[in-house]
């Protein structure tokens, strides 16, 4: 019996020698640590071994399977750390190729349009204000002067929402709002979108407004005009000439439209410009009494102007697109263009 089992336990070792997989492994085990094991069969021999020789062999018995116990154990950490160096050896990042270029993104145009006008406010003074989209009929309408019969009330040109609320369709309510909150003197831009029942080639339902609102004691015409000269002059450059036209707002009296030479043929005339030379850009006037009451401001006490452009349409004058919807288009091959 002790040659069978220093036998065994050379066979063992010698076969651990070859196993090279963990499956491989475990049918050993079992071949000699298993239930019918090869071990296992020496050692429910040991009941028919004289009183003398059952503890030699026993002691013996006890040393291989210990010892091929250990090997097992060893066989099996072996495999282990190296199916673990293999794994990180498939998984080793090449640190020395170079990195993926992020996809950089841009301002869309009518954005950058945008901060260009707000830039020229803020350096004049103006702070930025922003307020609500969804307004109600009190702050779009009835603050700002507009008659219950004015046809920019009409379904065809408001978005209604319901219990009264309607998307604003311009961002003049924002001046109310500020004017509520705060006492004069105010110098305010309001950037923001507003909405329309408008689609053509040069309107869109969502466009972009920069309105303004300067509010102090003697505030005179002759200082919008030169608030709006300067600014003019600093978008479209300094050769560019002005002419303002009388125009009606129900919240500015009295009102103004404000034109400059045309971008395309510098005043010459052409079909850009409708062949009179001039585009119109703005319009403006001094608020209206009404307004300022509205709003809880004394007009014995406060006078004041107010301004409204539209940013596509500014924007189009810089970048001459034929149809402003393809601004909202999400067509990444037009938009990457600016
Ligand atoms: C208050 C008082 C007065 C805002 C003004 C305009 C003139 C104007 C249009 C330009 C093109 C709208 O986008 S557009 O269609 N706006 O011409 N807006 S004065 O007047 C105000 C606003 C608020 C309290």
């Amino acid at each position: 019996m002790k040659a069978e089992l220093e036998a065994i336990q050379a066979a063992a070792l010698e076969a651990l020698k070859d196993v090279e997989t963990a499956d491989a492994l475990e049918s050993l085990r079992i071949e000699y640590f298993g239930r019918r094991g090869k071990l296992t069969d020496v050692m429910k021999g040991m009941g028919q071994l004289s009183k003398e020789e059952r503890p030699v062999i026993g002691k013996l018995a006890n040393e291989v399977r210990a010892s091929l116990t250990d090997a097992f154990e060893a066989t099996k950490n072996a495999l282990e750390s190296e199916h673990q160096e293999q794994k990180l050896k498939a998984e080793a990042i090449d640190i020395t190729l170079p990195g993926r270029k992020p996809a950089y993104g841009k301002a869309h145009p009518v954005m950058q349009t945008l901060e260009r006008i707000e830039a020229i406010f803020t350096q004049m003074g103006f702070q930025v204000v922003t307020g609500p989209e969804v307004e109600t009929e009190h702050y779009n309408f009835d603050a700002l002067n507009t008659p219950p019969d004015h046809p920019a009330r009409d379904l065809h040109d408001t978005f209604y929402l319901t219990d009264g609320h309607l998307l604003r369709t311009h961002n003049s309510p924002v001046q109310i709002r500020v004017m509520e909150s705060q006492k004069p003197p105010v110098r305010i831009i309001v950037p923001g979108k507003a909405y329309r029942v408008d689609y053509d080639v040069s309107h869109t339902p969502m466009f972009h407004q920069v309105e303004g609102l300067l509010v102090d004691r003697h505030v005179t015409f002759s200082e919008l005009k030169g608030v709006l000269v300067s600014f003019a002059r600093q978008l479209f450059g300094d050769q560019t000439q002005m002419r303002f036209r009388p125009h009606f707002f129900p919240f500015t009296e009295p009102s103004a439209e404000m034109d400059i030479t045309c971008t395309v043929c510098r005043g010459e005339g052409c079909r850009s410009c409708g062949h009179t030379g001039w585009i119109e850009i703005l319009g403006a006037g001094a608020v209206d009494p009404e307004v300022f009451r509205a709003g809880n401001y004394d007009p014995e006490e406060v006078t004041g102007f107010a301004f409204g452009m539209g940013v596509e349409r500014i924007a189009n004058l810089q970048f001459r697109i034929p149809d402003i919807r393809t601004f909202y288009e999400n067509d990444l091959r037009f938009l990457k263009q600016f």
